[in-house]
């Protein structure tokens, strides 16, 4: 994490114990957000569903899964009294409020669950922030699927939205229910429009994981080929080790706000796969257009991606890259992780995982 000269309107380093909650610790940000409170002496309250086989594997990879001040509580963002219990047995002074049906892809197969998980959710936790403390700070992973269909290159937090995906949709109100409720009754309600971040802890059905993974694998000898949807998208792909730093430093401001976490660069995902691929010891030459297009490796002639159109998306987002000038400005936040590192470090990570013969 690269910071530049310390923000004055940062609060002062945590001197008394402070506890936080952190809705979707299972997940990716969820794992990484608990380590650095954790590291900075907080307690923990991060929840997890109730279902048959729930999964602590990234807690674990971490090494803080039995930490004496990480509580795991059982809770659903979909329940009110769940929220309202949560904040009293809890007694947090911040909450983090990165549960969320988070594929975009899923959510046109299921617009009304994600509708009620990542829009309506949002706005049970802030209701209960209203009813049992209003002084409890609150952050809202918002994301940059908001902006859809671009208004402006790049992206900022002015740019007007338009998402393109149930799920865009569902982020975009309980984006406005948290700057609702920051006007309306003067919470501390903040909200981190952040770009695509990426780890070795990411799900396995997002795009970079998946690659990564996958050519391990293929390295590996135990898969034949990558199937992917479209490779002209592109993204703003920035590490969530550093970004899950920014949500920290968005509830330590003096004020709520609304920041843009990215890195200010953009790839295509064939970019990416061409990356990855290099960093598993291949290289690629891209060769037919659309659903025809393959990646073939030179040096043996061998295919090893093809794309499958029932990976394309009903509807797209094309191009995001963020400027996270106003985050460096007063958060003293900026990326230091390339994209390149970055997938070196995964797919590095994916390899010793299926070398293993254990890969989540
Ligand atoms: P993940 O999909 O890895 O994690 C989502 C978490 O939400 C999981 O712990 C999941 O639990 C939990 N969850 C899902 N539904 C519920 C529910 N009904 N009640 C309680 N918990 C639930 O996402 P990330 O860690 O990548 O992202 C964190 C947040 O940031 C999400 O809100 C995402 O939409 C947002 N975001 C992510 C970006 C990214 O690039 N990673 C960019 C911008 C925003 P379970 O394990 O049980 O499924
Ligand atoms: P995104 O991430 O939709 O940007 O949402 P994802 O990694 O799923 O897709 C990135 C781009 O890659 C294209 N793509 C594929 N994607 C997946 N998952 N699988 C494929 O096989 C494939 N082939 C091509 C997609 O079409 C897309 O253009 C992520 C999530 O973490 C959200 O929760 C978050 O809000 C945004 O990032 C910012």
């Amino acid at each position: 994490m690269q910071t530049f000269g310390a923000s004055r309107s940062l609060r002062k380093e945590v001197s008394v114990s402070k506890s936080a909650i952190v809705t979707g610790i299972t997940g990716q940000d969820g794992a990484y957000l608990a380590q650095l409170l954790l590291d900075k002496g907080y307690t923990v309250f991060g929840t997890y569903r109730r279902t048959s086989s729930v999964n602590f594997w990234r807690i674990e990879e971490l090494g803080i899964a039995g930490h004496p001040d990480l509580n795991l509580v059982e809770y659903d963002l979909t329940d009110l009294s769940s929220s309202i219990r949560l904040l009293q047995s809890s007694g947090a002074d911040e909450v983090y409020n990165l549960a969320a049906q988070s594929f975009v892809g899923v959510s046109f197969e299921q617009p009304l669950t994600t509708a009620e998980i990542t829009g309506l959710g949002a706005v049970n936790l802030l209701e209960a922030i209203r009813i049992v403390n209003p002084a409890v700070r609150f952050y809202q992973a918002s994301t940059s699927e908001m902006f859809g269909k671009v208004q402006a290159i790049p992206q900022t937090e002015t740019t007007p939205f338009y998402p393109r995906s149930p799920y865009g949709v569902a982020k975009l109100y309980a984006h406005w229910m948290t700057i609702n409720y920051r006007e309306s009754y003067g919470l501390f309600a903040a909200s981190g429009i952040l770009f695509n971040h990426e780890s070795p802890l990411r799900g396995k059905e997002f795009l970079t994981r998946k690659v990564t993974d996958s050519l391990a694998r293929i390295r590996l000898g135990r898969q034949d080929v990558l199937e992917l949807g479209n490779l002209d998208a592109r993204r703003d792909w920035g590490f969530a080790r550093e970004y899950v730093e920014g949500m920290w430093r968005m509830l330590q401001a003096e004020k709520a706000d609304t920041y843009v976490l990215a890195t200010h660069r953009t790839e295509t995902v064939r970019d990416f796969v061409s990356m990855a691929a290099r960093a598993a010891g291949y290289e690629l030459a891209w060769e037919g257009r659309d659903e025809n297009e393959v990646g073939i490796d030179r040096p043996s002639g061998r295919t090893l991606v093809r794309v499958n159109p029932k990976f394309y998306r009903p509807a797209e987002v094309d191009l995001l890259i963020g400027n996270p000038e106003k985050a460096r400005r007063e958060l003293g936040w900026a990326p230091a992780t390339t994209l390149e590192q970055l997938c070196q470090m995964m797919v590095e990570a994916d390899l010793r995982r299926n070398e293993r013969g254990f890969s989540f």
